[in-house]
């Protein structure tokens, strides 16, 4: 651990052994004086919903060319994968499909310029209530019959743990540039999850995102964990499915995951994280060292 006199108190502490707890958020989770009326391109009842479940769908915000125009970009970028050892490229267990691609923004500049589209940078500002930079983007592709399941998680619990993110104050936004059906991997979401931190008790490993970005165990709820979220949503999962075009916006600690895709067509997703300015990263708060900047950002830069 990097002990600094000026590394803010761990305000969710994860990763120190132990057993697994839940506690209530400390974070608002819409950040504006004015909440669900906080000035911006989402009405106040599309932010009351976000504020209750921690996930929000934008059905068709993407237009069809704009949907093309990304998924050229992103075929390019796999073409460039396939034969590169880079490390911000992950190949799926135990074979060469490539699964993800991170730092996709600097990569191509369609991704570059998606995530300053009015709607998505605009909720991002409402919602943290702060100007924003990307704290980290990423393709997921998620090939048919190959691509593999991702754990249940909370990405708060990482970045926080592994990467310095003090509060929840990020915001993720997931594009689906293909179909997202119940039979092809979508996102699943616990309703309400985004109000409870879970801890999770085993210490971090060394260089862990080697494992993570492929099989993710640590960081990871317990079945209990999970039991009292899902009973406190009611006994509800949410499947964020929908045409592509849609993009669907998460609150940084909302619980999900997504099943592996039996379909024989690829599903490919892209996501990009607005994080606060006000809450760049500090020294991890549950790992020896600090992540590689394609997974975290450490000199930010505000999207104007
Ligand atoms: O470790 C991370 O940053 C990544 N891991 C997961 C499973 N989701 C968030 C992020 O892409
Ligand atoms: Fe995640």
């Amino acid at each position: 651990m990097i002990e600094r006199s000026d590394h803010p108190t761990d305000a969710y502490p994860t990763r120190q052994g132990g057993s697994t707890r839940l506690t209530p958020r400390l974070d608002p989770v819409l950040h504006g004086k004015a909440g669900p009326e906080e000035p911006g391109p989402l009405s106040p009842t599309q932010l009351a919903a976000y504020d209750r479940d921690g996930f929000l769908l934008l059905p068709g915000l993407l237009s069809t060319s704009e949907v093309r125009e990304l998924t050229t970009a992103l075929s390019k970028l796999r073409a460039e994968a396939s034969g590169s050892a880079e490390q911000g490229i992950i190949r799926e267990r135990g074979g060469t499909d490539v699964r993800s691609v991170f730092a996709v923004h600097h990569r191509a500049d369609a991704l570059g310029a998606i995530a300053r589209h009015p709607t998505l940078l605009g909720a991002a500002r409402q919602i943290l209530a702060d100007a924003v930079y990307l704290h980290q983007s990423r393709v997921n592709f998620k090939p048919g019959l190959v691509g593999g399941a991702f754990s249940w998680h909370s990405d708060f619990e990482t970045w926080h743990a592994e990467d310095g993110m003090p509060r929840m104050r990020a915001m993720s936004a997931s594009i689906l540039l293909d179909d997202n059906r119940p039979w092809n991997g979508p996102l699943m979401l616990v309703p309400g999850s985004h109000r409870t931190f879970v801890s999770c008790p085993t210490p971090t490993p060394t260089e862990h995102y080697r494992e993570s970005l492929v099989d993710q165990q640590v960081g990871t709820p317990s079945r209990e964990a999970l039991g009292t979220l899902f009973e406190q949503a009611g006994e509800r999962i949410e499947l964020a499915v929908g045409a592509a075009g849609t993009v669907v916006l998460f609150d940084c600690n909302t619980m999900h995951a997504s099943p592996a895709n039996l379909s024989p067509r690829p599903r490919n997703n892209v996501f990009l994280v607005y994080n606060a300015m006000s809450n760049r990263l500090s020294e991890p708060f549950g790992a020896a060292s600090r992540r590689p900047e394609f997974l975290a950002t450490r000199e930010p830069r505000p999207i104007e």
